[in-house]
């Protein structure tokens, strides 16, 4: 048999990395990274060619299943599509349309049916009591880019391939391949800045792979970064260094700002964050004075109890800088699928309801994950009797995992749609498996939002569907159809009719997601009217990949809302500093507690989230699960390298090897997420032979960023012993 060749885009993470897979007798032989790809020429990770274990794996589920008593039984689609139906109806008639909640896992983004048809279930099930792993990641950052610009997703990224100067925090590219910020290839990039005489200054509380490469690293106590980035705001705003230039013209409230931050001096952030007050001095004025510079910060400083502030303060450096909108500096990319043009995503809203129990705020229809446990643990009116999750595995994903776990037990019904039978999976009364990620095409209707240069690829299918089998976009159609046929109602709400195309409404749900896609990039900015003309069938004719060019200035113009204006100083971030100045800067806050260590979490450039360690080629070689602890720490505790400790929260305890680094700044310990797999009725083979511990039995619902509801999953505190004196 002669040997196919594909190209496609890696749908893992955010790099979006283009590929060339040869296949051969219906099998893959190889995978690699696509040199021609005009966004990642060639990068490539150890994950991609785990696609082919993900696509060969025998725990991939095939058949929807359903749970009678102890076991698992297959099902047909009909039947069990027919009973959910039922029921989710019964129980919402019963108890109330939010006594159904949903949570949606990340490979959501990462698979654009998840995306292009969600609606056609959501519509019918019409439910508040909506959750997903935003407020686990990037909640501040939608918010503050929602308050500031006017919309969830215009999220600046730094134009790294002009840049002189990075200011980076909380983040690992190196290991992350980027994060709100599409930037394969980031070594390279790197280094072509640094070679230009650019500088990478990185701030994180492990010395981590990126601390490798970057030409300044400080250590920096877990949850402080906000006293950081107000003290820079403070000294670029106030003496003298600010010069916002044509961004002036179109940004209210600076002088707002600068009055709101004028107290919080680099001495008085040197006490919380244990960076020198010169450093913090000599950082602002090379931020100021680089001729094109970006301030970035992702999960490290978002998942901890600042993380509104912090992702406010970097916009504002990056605004007050003069930065915003310049090459070189942080950038709008202008996608081929525009979701923000187009009208097709949401601008956002904030607190237009709250959480039954604990009175969180909403954002943007989604509540804070971090409630999910107790609104269905507390009784009463409104409380959550059924779950459907939707590629998600919060059991290990969000805080206070064990308490979601013996929730989850609990609920009337819990449908899953998912391809394993995971730590969440295993309450499921149903699950529905969708193809795997080979078997249907793909766009990434997100990530050229997001990306380092304007691009746009088309990714067939490397494997057609298997018969009897349904892609995530066609479960939720035939979900929502029986759902509306037992509520007697019309469809509503698809990301077609936002479009303002008027077709018949059965038609648009059941329209597959390349229509809709060639439909975008039709009417999108390279369009019918534009010379490049892009359709669905010019992608075809390129599958490396078609390059749009670099990032290009898009201010006051891309700002939503009718008035072109930044808003840079929103009254409820500005009212939030009471709760720093209580919270994080007073000297209580800032005094140790004896015997106590910050935990914080870590990625592996070989895992990926909870789901990818079934593939024996990622998981193998030496564990990668270890407790990270500073050799001073060892000391003080009398413990040894390699040694099991046991590692205590106020939510719960874990026991797991410790591995002794100077690489980790002392009284701080990192855990990595997304381990735990040890859990009774759990199917990955692989993954169970490597458990690990989840550092999410540690971590706190209670501890949140009170502003925007994100979870605080950086900076909590743990204590540590040796796990031998405990079991004594
Ligand atoms: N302590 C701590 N916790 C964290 C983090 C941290 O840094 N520290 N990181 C947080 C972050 S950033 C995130 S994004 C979350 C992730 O949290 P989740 O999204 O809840 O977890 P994942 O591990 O991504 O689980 C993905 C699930 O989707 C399934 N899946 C994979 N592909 C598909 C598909 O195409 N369709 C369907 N239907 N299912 C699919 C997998 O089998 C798996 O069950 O975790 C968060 N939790
Ligand atoms: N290989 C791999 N790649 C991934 C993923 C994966 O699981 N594996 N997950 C994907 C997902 S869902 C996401 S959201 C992105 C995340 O992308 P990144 O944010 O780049 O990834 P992290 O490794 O979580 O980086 C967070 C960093 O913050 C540091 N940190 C922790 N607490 C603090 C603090 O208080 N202050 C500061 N300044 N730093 C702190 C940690 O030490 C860590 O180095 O990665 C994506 N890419
Ligand atoms: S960095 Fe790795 S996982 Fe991410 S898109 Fe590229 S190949 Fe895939
Ligand atoms: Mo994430």
């Amino acid at each position: 048999m002669s040997e196919e060749v594909h190209y496609g885009a890696c749908n893992l993470c955010e790099a979006i990395c283009g590929l060339e897979f040869r296949v051969r007798d219906g099998h893959v032989v190889s995978i690699r990274g696509d040199d021609r790809d005009p966004l990642s020429r060639g990068h490539i990770c150890p994950k991609a060619v785990a696609l082919q274990d993900l696509h060969e794996d025998p725990d991939r589920l095939r058949r929807p299943l359903k749970r009678v008593g102890e076991r698992w039984e297959e099902v047909s689609w009909d039947q069990a599509l027919d009973e959910i139906a039922d029921r989710l109806v019964a129980i919402q008639r019963q108890h109330g349309t939010n006594s159904v909640a949903a949570y949606l896992g990340n490979p959501s983004v990462h698979n654009w049916g998840n995306l292009t048809h969600s609606a056609a279930l959501f519509g019918p099930l019409k439910t508040r009591s909506r959750y997903s792993a935003t407020s686990v990641d990037q909640l501040p950052h939608q918010l503050v880019a929602y308050w500031l610009y006017g919309h969830q997703l215009l999220l600046p990224v730094p134009d790294i391939d002009r840049s002189q100067y990075i200011l980076m925090l909380g983040a690992n590219p190196m290991a992350s391949n980027g994060s709100l910020w599409t930037v394969p290839d980031f070594r390279n990039r790197l280094k072509a800045m640094q070679a230009r005489g650019g500088r990478l200054v990185l701030i994180d509380p492990r010395r981590t792979e990126t601390a490798e490469v970057a030409d300044e690293h400080h250590f920096i106590r877990p949850g402080s970064d906000a006293a950081l980035l107000l003290a820079l705001l403070n000294v670029v705003l106030n003496e003298g260094l600010a010069k916002p230039g044509r961004l002036a013209d179109f940004t209210d409230g600076l002088e707002q700002a600068a009055a709101a931050v004028r107290d919080y001096t680099p001495e008085r952030a040197a006490t919380v964050t244990g960076i020198a007050a010169g450093d913090i001095r000599r950082i602002a004025r090379e931020l100021a004075a680089a001729p094109a510079a970006a301030v970035y910060g992702r999960m490290g400083v978002s998942t901890q109890a600042f993380g509104t502030l912090c992702q406010w303060a970097i916009q504002l450096l990056n605004i007050a800088t003069g930065n915003l909108d310049r090459e070189g500096g942080v950038m709008l990319p202008h996608p081929a699928v525009d979701l923000i043009k187009g009208g097709n995503s949401k601008p956002g809203h904030y607190a237009a309801w709250k959480t039954r129990v604990r009175g969180l705020p909403e954002f943007g229809g989604e509540l804070p994950v971090s409630a999910l446990a107790e609104e269905i643990l507390t009784p009463g009116e409104g409380q959550v009797r059924a779950l459907v999750t939707i590629a998600g595995n919060p059991v290990l994903s969000t805080p206070n995992g064990r308490q979601l776990d013996e929730a989850l037990g609990r609920l009337e019904l819990m449908v899953c749609v998912d391809t394993y039978l995971n730590e969440t999976t295993r309450h499921a009364h149903f699950i529905l498996p969708p193809t795997g990620g080979l078997e249907h095409d793909h766009y990434d209707l997100v990530f050229h939002h997001l990306a380092v240069r304007n691009t746009a690829k088309y990714s067939p299918a490397i494997f057609p569907k298997p018969k009897g089998s349904l892609h995530d976009w066609e479960i939720f159609v035939k979900l929502g159809r029986r759902l509306r046929e037992r509520l007697d109602e019309r469809p509503r709400g698809s990301l077609l009719q936002r479009l303002g195309i008027r077709l018949k409404d059965e038609f648009l749900l059941r329209a597959p997601p390349h229509r809709i896609l060639d439909l975008g990039l039709r009417l999108g900015p390279y369009g019918r009217k534009s010379p490049q003309k892009l359709s669905l069938a010019k992608l075809k004719a390129h599958p490396q990949g078609i390059d749009l060019g670099p990032l290009r200035p898009a201010l006051p113009q891309r700002l939503h809302g009718k008035a072109k204006r930044i808003a840079a100083a929103p009254a409820a971030v500005l009212a939030d500093l009471q709760r720093f100045e209580r919270e994080l800067l007073s000297q209580e806050a800032a005094a140790p507690r004896p015997g106590e260590l910050w935990l914080i979490g870590r990625r592996h450039v070989r895992s990926n989230n909870s789901w990818m360690h079934n593939s024996q080629r990622l998981v193998k070689g030496k564990p990668r699960h270890q407790l990270f602890m500073h050799p001073q720490d060892l000391a003080e505790r009398g413990l040894s390298d390699g040694q099991k400790v046991r590692v205590s929260s106020r939510v719960g305890s874990v026991e797991v090897e410790m591995q002794a680094t100077e690489d980790i700044m002392p009284g701080v310990v990192s855990l990595p997420h997304g381990w735990g797999h040890a859990r009774p009725g759990v199917k990955l083979r692989i993954a169970q032979a490597h458990p690990g511990q989840s550092a999410n039995d540690l971590t706190d619902d209670q501890a949140l960023d009170a502003l925007s509801g994100n979870a605080a999953l950086n900076g909590i505190r743990v204590k540590v012993e040796s796990a031998a004196v405990q079991a004594a």
